[in-house]
């Protein structure tokens, strides 16, 4: 369905038959909201966020493409955060069927003013899917419709931030003794120790080939998100933290504490396309009650 958002942007809501839902702008085919069949909200969005152009939307789901961070000349996370996307009535189909009746398609091409920063031609179709139990999947699929022969590369990432109740209590599985790009020291590579992931300070680091399933326990709501990913090596994890947070001008001084972004990415290794050539790239995600014996 059809909502008007802050500042009467544009927003699909999806709603699953047991409760859950989920709220799509088309500024940014930004997911800005998540919530259980409980209606508890599942994604963290910044109390100070933005909803204007050209700013992309602090929280929630941003579209990092075809640049992630400031790794190139484009501005940063480049430029599908910061554009109206379209609704896609007429979709190519999926070679395995969305299994929902809650889904949306969004496709982002690019404008003349877009061609003079990224000089190619694409398409980039995004689906936003409510599985049955209130799973929330998106797929992208990117295809070089160069007409000049010319393939293209990218980099890319779903920057989602979970909302988490206190991040000195959340650790993260799945990451442990792999190789990370730490952005806090100039990027050096190093390999994690030991394990599972805790906070206690900022992080920015850019886990490489990473496993497809990763795990953030959420020990005070006793929670667990489940991220599974497609087609996307790597994993970026980030929390500003104290210093960085008063820095932002579209984030409260202590909403550090509350969220956590665990990003599915391609960033190392970009992602070349040939003219006729698509890419898929899929992110599955999961909230489910933590037992005793999660991460076991
Ligand atoms: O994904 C982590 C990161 O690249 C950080 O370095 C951090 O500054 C953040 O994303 C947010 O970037 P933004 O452009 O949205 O302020």
């Amino acid at each position: 369905e059809f909502a008007k958002g802050v500042n009467g942007l544009d927003k699909i809501i999806l709603r699953e038959s047991r409760g859950s839902s989920a709220e799509v702008y088309l500024y940014g085919a930004h997911v800005t909201s998540w919530k259980n069949d409980h209606g508890e909200e599942l994604l963290f969005v910044s109390n100070k966020a933005i909803f204007k152009p050209p700013k992309a939307i602090r929280g929630g789901i941003p579209i990092c493409f075809p640049q992630f961070a400031n790794h190139g000349p484009l501005e940063s996370h480049g430029f599908a955060r910061n554009r109206f996307w379209d609704v896609d009535n007429d979709p190519p189909p999926f070679p395995t069927p969305t299994h929902s009746k809650a889904y949306v398609d969004l496709i982002l091409r690019p404008s003349e003013d877009d061609v003079k920063v990224w000089p190619h031609s694409y398409e980039f179709r995004l689906r936003v899917a409510l599985g049955p139990g209130g799973d929330l999947m998106l797929t992208s699929r990117v295809r070089n419709t160069n007409s000049d022969g010319k393939p293209f590369s990218f980099s890319f990432a779903y920057h989602t931030y979970f909302s988490v109740s206190d991040i000195s209590e959340v650790r993260v599985e799945g990451l442990e003794t792999l190789d990370y790009f730490d952005n806090l020291k100039s990027r050096e590579r190093f390999t994690e120790q030991g394990d599972a992931i805790t906070f206690e300070s900022e992080v920015d680091k850019i886990y490489l080939s990473t496993p497809t399933k990763i795990a953030i326990l959420d020990h005070e709501k006793k929670r667990t998100f489940v991220v599974r990913k497609d087609g996307l090596p790597d994993a970026v994890v980030w929390n500003p933290w104290d210093k960085k947070a008063k820095a932002m001008a579209d984030f409260g001084d202590d909403e550090y504490k509350h969220m956590l972004c665990v990003e599915a990415a391609a960033i190392e290794k970009h992602i070349t396309l040939k003219p006729g050539e698509e890419w898929k790239g899929r992110l599955e995600l999961s909230a489910v009650p933590s037992s005793y014996c999660s991460g076991q």
